[in-house]
């Protein structure tokens, strides 16, 4: 597929995605999230990428669902085209590899909810976050209500979601929305360092950790402590990554993943 909107690149093992309408703000429509589709189905496809970074182009990261292609939707359409971004936005949490919000901007509406369905976020001291969608007469539809409250608790939730108040950078940072702040000119290379250092660990144990850690959010705790005890053991077997972890600590020399 040819992208219009996204602009994408592999580099020593990562993937750096672009969202690029900057004219609308990165304001996120149909097309883009069947480019975004195509994007996480090709890399779920390509075993050597270790780590995918999302990001916009601009001086917003994305200003939200495009309000433009919403104001003609009728109910049936609208239930669609939330089913659409929150389909989208799970998949990164299915992808066996870390994908890190690289946040330069506005982060608004659908923009925060994008950035809540990356596993990290790292931003930079120029980012807004908001969830202005009650100024609309909306309520998020990309799972926001959802991940919002589970990122930062209740209370903080709640409240953003209903006084629509935009936060800067170091407040995102003090409820957890956000967990690194730096200066814009650094913001890549900062999100590329830290994707490099996770390339650099086992990727079948990062595979796990995302697993064991996102579907044992969602359990009770004894299941989820089955789960890691399962999980746990499949890094025993013969060949296995973490017997070569083990043995290159003992041996005193680097691991071969
Ligand atoms: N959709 C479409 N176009 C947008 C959007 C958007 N979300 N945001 C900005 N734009 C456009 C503007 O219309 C403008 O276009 P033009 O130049 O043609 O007039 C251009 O981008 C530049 O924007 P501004 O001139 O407004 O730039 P400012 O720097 O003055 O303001 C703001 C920046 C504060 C970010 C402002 O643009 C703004 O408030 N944008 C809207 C923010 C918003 O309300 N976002 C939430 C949208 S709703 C949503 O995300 C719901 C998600 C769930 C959907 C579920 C599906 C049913």
């Amino acid at each position: 597929m040819e992208y219009e909107i996204l602009k994408t690149e592999i580099k020593d093992n990562i993937a750096i995605v672009t969202i690029s309408r900057p004219q609308a703000l990165n304001a996120l429509n149909t097309r883009f999230f069947h480019e975004m589709d195509d994007f996480v189905a090709k890399i779920s496809q390509m075993p050597d990428v270790r780590a995918m970074i999302i990001t916009g182009e601009g001086k917003a990261f994305v200003a939200g669902a495009d309000i433009a292609e919403m104001v003609d939707k009728d109910q049936k359409e609208g239930t669609e085209f939330s089913r659409l971004g929150q389909n989208t936005f799970s998949s990164f949490g299915k992808l066996d590899i870390p994908v890190i919000a690289a946040i330069n901007g506005f982060a608004l509406g659908g923009g925060l909810e994008l950035t809540m369905g990356c596993d990290f976020r790292i931003a930079s001291t120029k980012a807004k976050f908001g969830q202005p969608e009650v100024n609309l007469g909306l309520i998020p539809g990309y799972a926001g209500t959802q991940r919002l409250s589970r990122l930062v608790g209740l209370g903080d939730a709640l409240y953003l979601l209903m006084t629509a108040e935009m936060i800067g950078a170091e407040d995102a940072l003090r409820i957890g929305l956000v967990q690194k702040v730096v200066e814009p000119e650094e913001l890549m290379d900062t999100a590329i360092k830290i994707a490099g250092t996770i390339a650099a660990k086992g990727p079948q144990a990062i595979k796990k950790v995302k697993q064991v850690v996102r579907n044992g959010y969602e359990m009770p705790f004894e299941e989820g402590e089955k789960l890691e005890a399962e999980q746990f053991g499949t890094l025993f077997g013969e060949g296995s990554e973490g017997r070569e972890g083990m043995k290159a600590f003992l041996e005193k020399r680097k691991p071969e993943w």
